[in-house]
């Protein structure tokens, strides 16, 4: 049984304060990019020769380094800033001049947000956006959160809110939902992160939230909260994903991966 929760089906300003607000749990929209383009871009996703593996668990693959693997390390990123807009363009190039799922998301955002969107920059340099993964059978991502100023070790990106964004390029015939325990880490869990993969989910109480998306479909939730990725069975799962940045609703949201 999905335990469905509060969830909005449209992507509004309004859905997005009240995704903040946490008086909806995510924000899930049905076929947000056509069913068609869904899966050539899983397949072209798939067939890159970039796509890596992730250094600790093979069955998760990457296209698109993320901030997550600088890991307060100067020298990664020197490189995540010096790859970001060539690997923005890597992604683009390959549905081109089709608009990607990730860029559509951009356009959108700048949109509906009253103050507009823009991609976010760390220290003065840009940031690369719209990470893909292949998760083959079997893999999985732990319970985890996401957040900016955890990874920056400061507060500098000002961030008061930050979203998770994925839409489901090819979903597998069962399991890699999403579930979502609407529930920050405690101090502990948090400590954990920063050297594991994630959470380990025995010790964990029941998720509230588990969503399992259709092929071309995009969720938006709230990333500080904790959220992982159950076993892909059957088939691969793969995804386009980018987190947003929230400052108040009178600023500009940012995006970056
Ligand atoms: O692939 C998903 O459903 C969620 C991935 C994730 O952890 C994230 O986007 O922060
Ligand atoms: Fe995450």
């Amino acid at each position: 049984m999905l335990k469905t929760g509060e969830i909005a089906r449209d992507l509004t300003a309004e859905s997005i304060r009240k995704l903040i607000a946490r008086a909806v749990d995510a924000i899930h929209v049905p076929g947000f990019y056509p069913a068609e383009l869904s899966a050539r871009f899983a397949d072209a996703i798939a067939a890159h020769s970039e796509l890596e593996a992730y250094e600790i668990q093979s069955s998760l693959k990457r296209l698109g380094m993320g901030y997550v693997d600088v890991a307060g390390r100067a020298e990664k990123a020197e490189q995540y800033h010096s790859e970001a807009m060539r690997s923005i363009w890597g992604i683009r190039d390959m549905i081109y001049p089709t608009l990607t799922p990730i860029d559509h998301f951009r356009l959108l955002l700048e949109e509906i947000w009253p103050a507009g969107a823009t991609l976010q920059t760390i220290k003065g340099n840009k940031s690369f956006v719209g990470t893909c993964r292949v998760i083959e059978p079997g893999g999985v991502m732990l319970p985890h959160n996401d957040r900016l100023a955890r990874m920056l070790g400061d507060d500098s990106a000002g961030l008061t809110g930050q979203m998770a964004m994925n839409i489901y390029l090819d979903m597998p015939p069962a399991g890699g939902e999403l579930e979502l325990w609407l529930r920050e880490p405690t101090p502990e869990e948090d400590a954990v992160q920063v050297t594991d993969d994630g959470i380990a989910r025995e010790g964990l109480d029941e998720p509230r939230v588990v969503i399992r998306p259709g092929n071309g479909d995009l969720v938006l939730f709230n990333s500080q909260l904790i959220h992982c990725v159950t076993p892909a069975v059957g088939g691969r799962r793969v995804t386009a994903s980018c987190f947003v940045g929230y400052r108040g609703d009178a600023a500009p949201l940012t995006y970056w991966s």
